[in-house]
């Protein structure tokens, strides 16, 4: 037989319940697909001459979105996994073939996860189903075939596939629920849960048995709403002590809080004193808290103390209610209450702190230059930037496209008022070329010598 703790040679550990698996924070990388590459193909078919271009356009790169899942109730998942990538484009291919499209990756959340991007909050996912596009899928570069004109014909001419939209996303989850439970540890709140719903919290005699908030849904009167069992509160919560504090913000946006008290008392501190020691931890942790509606409720009524302890805070709380968890006496009584407190409190629960605020990251039309000294300039801005990606250096005809979309959106004149001079350095994105002062060449203009008015390479 081999010692305590140890099997087969190996050291094991008793499982602990721990916090671990209840994340409320994580910080998420987003990589959408980038777009399939344009293809660059002439039809080449026996005894057809010049068949014309045929090159198919490259597929667009798959969207990431996040959707919000009301069988979830924590982040670990993207705890474990914070990048997120989407499938890219296919590229095109000759006879008019188009890429295909990178595939879409949906990630579930739980209800009621925030989205911050840059400390300012993108998304609010509170209600199931509803989803949200957290990065964009690059364009499919266009094919020759796409390029065709009266003008010119046989374009020597294809993008190169869009980048996907890569941004660095903050979550932070404020579970969403119609109640929310309160009170000290030991007062009863996991068996009341398990009492009025489906939900199996673990439930023990001693404190501190709930480490991670439990949600259920309860039915009564054809009414069905969603509670919130948080870890017990105690003194001090709202200033760090005890675990209930870092599940506050948990019960913040629910329409009903229920306080349950223990007859016994906690740790020996009297019933009435225990009532106003967790009313005053809610008022100080948010104003949002304490002037949310409350039902206070007594449990354990088919206690010996239950009785005596009634009648001292009937004098106090003259709304007091009593119940008992374990034999159900009294709760049938407190969910007609609760429903009529719900039918009065119906107002929406993502009330986040600030209206979600995509203004920031709008798509930027204009650009902006800026002159770094030395001979060096950085050319900025979506537009600018995505057609430097999509720019394929090897075909002098979509340089010379790329050099004429620049003058004329105003690239060029930017420059020049910045002070830029032949052989100068310009960067955009991940690309950089060599500025000339000399005149563009005429565009679609038939293939010729294949220069340029600048030089290009990549960084
Ligand atoms: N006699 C009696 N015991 C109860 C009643 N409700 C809960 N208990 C007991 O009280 C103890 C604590 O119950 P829990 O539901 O775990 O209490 P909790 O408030 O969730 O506790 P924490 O998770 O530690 O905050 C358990 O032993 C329960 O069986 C009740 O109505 N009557
Ligand atoms: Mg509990």
């Amino acid at each position: 037989m081999g010692l305590q703790g140890q099997k087969d040679g190996v050291r094991v550990s008793r499982r602990r319940e721990s916090t671990l698996n209840f994340i409320d924070k994580v910080r998420v990388f987003v990589a959408a697909g980038d777009g399939g590459d344009g293809c660059l193909s002439f039809k080449h078919e026996k005894y057809m001459e010049w068949g014309g271009p045929n090159g198919g356009d490259g597929g667009r790169g798959g969207d990431v979105w996040f959707t919000a899942a009301s069988r979830l109730t924590t982040l670990m998942d993207l705890h474990f996994r914070p990048h997120v990538d989407a499938g890219r484009g296919g590229h095109g291919k000759g006879s008019h073939k188009h890429g295909h499209r990178g595939d879409d990756v949906v990630i579930p959340v739980p209800v009621g996860t925030l989205i911050y991007r840059e400390g300012a909050l993108v998304a609010d996912l509170h209600e199931d189903g509803q989803r949200w596009r957290a990065g964009e899928g690059g364009r499919g570069g266009r094919g020759n075939w796409s390029f065709k004109t009266r003008l010119n014909n046989a374009p020597r001419l294809a993008e190169k596939g869009g980048p996907g939209e890569k941004v660095t996303l903050d979550m932070e989850l404020k579970l969403l629920a119609d109640v929310g439970l309160v009170g000290f540890p030991n007062a009863g709140k996991s068996s009341f849960l398990a009492r009025v719903s489906s939900a199996r919290p673990k439930i023990a005699d001693y404190p501190f048995t709930t480490l991670s908030p439990n949600l259920g849904v309860a039915y009564h009167k054809h009414v069905g709403f969603v509670v919130a069992d948080i870890p017990g509160l105690i003194e001090g919560a709202s200033e760090g002590k005890g675990l209930g504090v870092k599940f506050l913000k948990h019960v913040e946006r629910t329409r009903l809080l229920i306080h349950l008290v223990d007859p016994a008392g906690y740790m020996g501190e009297d019933p009435l004193d225990g009532v106003k020691t967790i009313e005053g931890e809610l008022k100080r942790f948010s104003s949002k808290l304490a002037t949310k509606p409350k039902l206070l409720v007594l449990n354990k009524m088919d206690l010996p103390e239950g009785a005596q302890t009634l009648k001292t805070l009937k004098k106090k709380y003259r709304g007091i209610l009593s119940i008992s968890a374990a034999t159900g006496d009294g709760v049938n009584a407190l969910l007609d209450k609760v429903i009529a407190e719900l039918a009065k409190h119906d107002g929406p629960l993502h009330f986040a702190e600030k209206t979600v605020d995509d203004s920031v990251h709008k798509v930027e039309q204009g650009f902006v230059v800026e002159n770094l000294g030395g001979g060096h300039y950085v050319l900025r801005g979506k537009f600018v930037e995505r057609a430097s990606a999509m720019l394929d250096v090897s075909l002098p005809e979509a340089i010379n496209r790329y050099q004429h979309t620049l003058k004329r959106i105003g690239v060029d004149r930017a420059l020049k008022k910045a002070g830029i001079q032949t052989g100068d350095r310009v960067r955009c994105g991940e690309f950089e070329f060599e500025w000339s002062n000399a005149p563009l060449k005429r565009l679609n203009q038939k293939r010729g010598d294949g220069r340029t008015r600048i030089g290009i390479g990549k960084k």
